[in-house]
């Protein structure tokens, strides 16, 4: 089984499904398109249709779409386990994990992430009420977990935010004290440092990620 995935340094939507198969050591081969403008939707289609990355290819099979993905991981090598155990836990991590998938666009345009570098950046109101509005959410899903993850056990839904702690690491983005825990345990996750320690190897720049200044 391949995941095609982009830089490791830029590319949130691929670290999602690397992240869960990565953290639950379910077998895989990664390939890497760079992100880079260049001929980027000819190389992309390679893979998919959607010209997006991250693409799994399972022999005959293509699934593309980070969440997809996620699902036909945890349906195929997981036994269910991307998704908490109780029907109603598992019906709000959807829920978020959609919300995150599909919204806090201001958070996803104005911050991209890039995890090699420490910056300042001007955000706008929008983006100001959406990091409110998303660690109000931590908080609350961290209140009735067994912790340290968002559901006690970690499931698709912290691969969902985990790029945005990562995001907010950058940006040097002040944490409600009730989500710092929840920080520590994703910086202190194994999986997700061996893909910070690639990411800080790679040394392409992709403009178009660049945001804030260096502080
Ligand atoms: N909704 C998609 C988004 C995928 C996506 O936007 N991927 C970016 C990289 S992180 C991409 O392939 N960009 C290339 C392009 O837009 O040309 C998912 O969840 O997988």
């Amino acid at each position: 089984m391949k995941l095609v995935i982009g830089n490791k340094n830029y590319s949130t939507w691929s670290l999602r499904p690397w992240l869960l198969l990565s953290h639950f050591d379910v077998p895989f081969t990664e390939v890497m398109e760079s992100l880079s403008p260049q001929s980027l939707s000819t190389r992309l289609a390679q893979y998919s249709d959607s010209k997006k990355v991250p693409v799994l290819i399972n022999e005959e099979l293509n699934v593309w779409d980070s969440l997809a993905i996620c699902e036909y991981v945890s349906e195929q090598y997981l036994n269910g386990r991307g998704w908490p155990k109780d029907a109603a836990q598992r019906a709000v991590a959807r829920s978020v994990s959609a919300q995150m998938h599909s919204g806090f666009t201001a958070i996803r345009n104005e911050m991209p992430m890039n995890i090699r570098a420490k910056r300042s950046i001007e955000l706008s109101d929008d983006a100001k009420n959406e990091i409110n509005q998303m660690q109000l959410l931590w908080h609350r899903l961290l209140q009735n977990s067994d912790g340290p993850w968002l559901f006690g056990d970690f499931s698709i839904a912290d691969c969902m935010f985990i790029p945005v702690i990562l995001r907010f690491e950058t940006y040097g983005i002040t944490l409600l004290p009730s989500t710092e825990s929840y920080r520590d345990a994703v910086m202190a996750n194994v999986a997700l440092n061996s893909w910070i320690d690639a990411a800080l190897t790679e040394t392409e720049i992709i403009e178009v990620d660049e945001a804030g200044e260096n502080r």
